[in-house]
């Protein structure tokens, strides 16, 4: 099938969409795609998600505006299915593949996912279709990775008989829905056709700008805009740590900055964490670093974030010599181990790293999360007996905690704030021996 009777099968809705990966990109992408009237299907390993998709129910926890709503409605109009068996991808025209792309301790990418997506899509490609990767990958994965791993698994030959093009996502955990409606996309295809052609699938789902590109601009763009987040996160955090040195206050310091044309000083604070900006920043990197070009300043900012877990424990560790009480055998309440406000998303949470220095300093740690269901409890009652709070997330339910009643709850009332959780004068005021990142209180 040619790209221009591929692009009428999209226009009349006609084409057949498949999704492999169904998690927090997939799912929400595979409902949007059935909501525009696509027959959709979508594929996982995991046989308990496709079953509760099918029964109408979202895989996915925490608060996603719309998104079980919507699910229900196409699994019930029969426009969404969920499979495990890649032989029903044999009669799709488009498939996305939306699967995890992490990179391993020494930064380098495993595609351990996608390569066996690939290597199943292959055999079962339709002539004629159209394969787009949505996952995150490093500049060159296209060239280097997919393209000849499905020439290779297909027998066919790209731009002849499949088509292939990347567009990365643009979701957050959350946002899932608003984000792929709302935000623009670029459209990398391994030809201007195809590229256009990816325009006019995702027209139906995007009302946003849909910028064509090749596939290396579109690898570039999406791993550069969150290496961009990364540093700048890392930039507010350094300043953070010279104002903890020097006297100063990050936030008031920050609030002024801000005021000078221009300026977007981001918010300091305990870590970063999620399945995006840890990661991409080292996707940008890859190539460049196999080739010997140096990356310093993308490596400086992954070190400087990760390593503000472990200044908390520094912040709590002097705070309790404040008292007289070590580290090593103190009982310290933990706020917050998922790796953003109001999420149960706990991937490469910040909170992990502290609670395993803190457990590793021989410290007795009880977290506290309300989104993450092995953490959930009354906050009060695991107060009780503690010598220490460390705030991690900015819940908003933590913002509604009566600190009086924290601070009786505990033994010793020392609260150490990565996030800026808590007003500093109304933790003083109810007894607390209170620090933050980034002041010198
Ligand atoms: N964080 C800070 N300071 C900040 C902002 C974030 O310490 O000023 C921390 C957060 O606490 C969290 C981590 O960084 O631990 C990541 O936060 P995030 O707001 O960047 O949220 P993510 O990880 O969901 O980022 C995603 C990214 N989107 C995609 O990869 C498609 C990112 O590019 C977006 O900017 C972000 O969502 C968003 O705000 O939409």
């Amino acid at each position: 099938m040619a790209l221009v009777e591929l692009e009428a099968k999209l226009t009349t809705r006609t084409a057949r969409v498949a999704v492999i990966g169904l998690g927090y990109v997939g799912l929400p992408v595979a409902c949007l795609f059935a909501e525009a009237g696509f027959d959709v299907v979508g594929v996982d390993i995991q046989a308990e998600r496709v079953n509760k998709i099918n029964a109408g129910s979202s895989p996915i926890e925490g608060e996603e505006p719309g998104l079980a709503e919507l699910l229900r409605a196409v699994v019930a109009s029969g426009k969404l299915r969920a499979v495990t068996d890649y032989a029903l991808l044999a009669d799709c025209d488009v498939i996305t593949i939306n699967v995890e792309t992490p990179v391993d301790e020494q930064h380098v990418p495993r595609y351990v996912a996608l390569q066996s997506a690939l290597r199943v899509l292959g055999p079962v490609l339709k002539e004629g279709a159209l394969v787009i990767v949505e996952s995150t990958i490093a500049p060159g994965t296209m060239a280097r990775v997919v393209k000849p791993l499905l020439e290779e698994t297909s027998g066919k030959r790209v731009n002849e008989d499949f088509y292939l093009g990347h567009c990365p996502e643009r979701v957050m955990p959350g946002k899932l829905l608003a984000n792929l409606r709302g935000v623009s996309r670029v459209c990398g295809g391994e030809t201007p056709e195809t590229a256009a052609t990816m325009l006019a699938l995702y027209r139906h789902i995007v009302q946003a700008d849909l910028d064509a590109a090749d596939c290396v601009t579109a690898e570039l763009v999406k791993t550069a805009e969150n290496a961009y987040r990364d540093i700048n996160i890392a930039f507010a955090n350094q300043v953070a740590l010279i104002c903890k040195a020097v006297g100063g206050d990050v936030w008031r310091v920050r609030e002024l900055v801000n005021k000078s044309p221009g300026r977007n000083m981001l918010l300091p604070g305990a870590g970063v964490g999620g399945h995006c900006i840890p990661k991409d920043p080292w996707l940008l990197a890859y190539q460049a670093r196999q080739q010997g070009v140096p990356v310093p300043l993308i490596e400086a900012a992954r070190a400087i974030n990760e390593a503000m877990p472990l200044h908390m424990v520094e912040l709590l560790e002097a705070k309790l010599a404040e008292v007289g009480v070590a580290l090593a055998g103190a009982r310290v309440l933990v706020l917050g181990y998922a790796y953003l406000e109001n999420s149960d998303d706990t991937r490469n949470s910040p909170s992990a790293a502290l609670v395993a220095r803190l457990q590793e300093r021989g410290v007795e740690v009880v977290i506290h999360d309300p989104y993450v269901p092995v953490y959930q409890g009354d906050v009060l009652a695991m107060a009780q007996g503690c010598d220490a709070v460390v705030a991690m997330v900015k819940h908003s339910a933590y913002q509604a905690l009566n600190l009086a009643a924290l601070q009786e709850a505990l033994r010793v009332s020392v609260l150490v704030d990565g996030r800026r959780v808590f007003d500093e004068e109304s933790a003083r005021a109810v007894g607390f021996i209170y620090s933050i990142v980034g002041s010198r209180s």
